[in-house]
């Protein structure tokens, strides 16, 4: 052989290799690479076991009318007087988007009073009810039964680590209320169906049906629209304190659960794969109900909302997957919908169906590497 085609040869089979050696030591690498995932990215992907069926489509022409048949939901949104902004981007676009046609009623919920210009130029935006709630102060606060002393050293490693949000008290707040408390409050008493909306997200189409009549046909309790991992710095102790409820509750835990959603080894480790909370759209009996509230009771005794930083995403995806059979989740593949920095983009007929301006050839995150989609398509596959 010439010599310049031996260094040819040479080459290719170091890449072969080096591609061989990382496709089985990394998963992340091999789902990049995978044929499947190369096809995925040419738009082949068969979303059509996730179709809404048609019966529940509004046909072009029924613009603003409410619909005879409704769900008992609203849509909720957790925000701070200073968020007002960023809530006016997300709520116009629900509205316009969406709620224009359903008028489903608002809740938003503040653990201090909204200001009347908060309130003022929130009830402008839409036709539909608005309530505003104030969270009473047992649901909020870091309780006294946490040691400060381990709580504000556990936030000082966090800074110096830089973890997103470490040093923050108020996220903390925050986190443990969406994880345990929303469903209880007040306002929220009444429904059974809720949408949580974040200030400073977009929607990128046309909804021409009703989400939470799709949720309750079909018994569905938890619908999602990103699925990424954690940031393990955030929950060093959360599975093994998830483990420890597993073992003593085995009764509440289904047996057809989602479990291989969240662990690649039937329950041993945790893949740090959870439903991104910032969109949900759920069942809020599902919250109430026995299964959930000893397993928010059980994580809040072990203290990890403060000593550690547990996301209500985490924990309300472990819960949902664990505590529900896994028929009861469901992808709302049809929702455009972006928060920073990543988003979703319906592909095939429900980009059309649903007007959508967000582009399919770049940014869509559902078969990124960093995704975990894959995980939950296979549960079904
Ligand atoms: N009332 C109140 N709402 C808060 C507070 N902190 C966060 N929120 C709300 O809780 C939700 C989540 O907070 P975000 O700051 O968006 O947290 P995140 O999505 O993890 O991070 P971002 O990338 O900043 O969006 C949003 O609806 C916020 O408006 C707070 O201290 N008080
Ligand atoms: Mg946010």
């Amino acid at each position: 052989m010439m010599t310049p085609m031996r260094y040819v040869v040479l080459v290719l089979c170091v890449i072969v290799s080096l591609h061989f050696i990382l496709t089985v030591s990394h998963e992340a690498y091999g789902n990049a690479t995978s044929i499947s995932h190369l096809l995925a990215g040419q738009k082949k992907v068969d979303d059509s076991h996730y179709a809404v069926p048609d019966l529940y489509h509004w046909p072009d022409n029924s613009t603003y009318r409410v619909q005879d048949r409704r769900a008992n939901a609203t849509i909720v949104m957790l925000a701070r007087n200073s968020d007002l902004k960023g809530v006016v981007k997300s709520m116009k676009q629900m509205e316009d988007r969406f709620n224009k046609q359903f008028r489903y009623p608002y809740t938003f919920l503040n653990e201090e009073p909204f200001t009347d210009k908060f309130k003022e130029t929130i009830t402008e935006l839409t036709n539909a009810p608005v309530e505003f709630g104030l969270i009473p102060r047992e649901h909020w606060y870091q309780p006294d039964w946490i040691d400060e002393a381990k709580a504000s050293a556990a936030r000082e490693d966090m800074v110096k680590n830089n973890v997103i949000y470490g040093g923050s008290l108020p996220y903390r707040n925050m986190c443990r209320f969406n994880s345990g408390f929303f469903y209880r409050h007040e306002l929220l008493s009444k429904y059974k169906y809720y949408w949580r909306v974040e200030p400073d997200v977009t929607f990128f189409c046309d909804l021409d049906y009703d989400p939470f009549l799709f949720m309750q046909d079909h018994g569905k309790v938890y619908g999602f629209t990103i699925a990424l991992p954690e940031y393990v710095e955030t929950i060093p102790t959360l599975w093994n304190t998830v483990k420890d409820f597993i073992k003593k509750n085995p009764d509440v835990i289904p047996a057809d659960n989602a479990m291989d959603f969240l662990s690649d080894d039937k329950g041993d480790t945790y893949n740090r794969c959870h439903f991104w909370s910032n969109f949900e759209i759920a069942d809020l009996d599902f919250w109430r109900g026995e299964a959930y509230s000893k397993f928010f009771d059980h994580l809040d005794a072990a203290g990890g909302f403060y000593y550690e930083r547990w996301g209500d995403a985490p924990v309300h995806s472990i819960g949902a997957a664990l505590l529900a059979p896994k028929d009861k989740l469901h992808f709302f593949h049809d929702v455009g919908y972006r928060h920073e920095p990543f988003q979703h983009c319906p592909r095939s007929e429900s980009h059309k169906n649903g007007k959508c301006w967000c582009s399919l050839d770049d940014e869509n995150f559902d078969y990124h590497w960093y995704s975990c989609l894959p995980k939950f398509d296979r549960l079904f596959a």
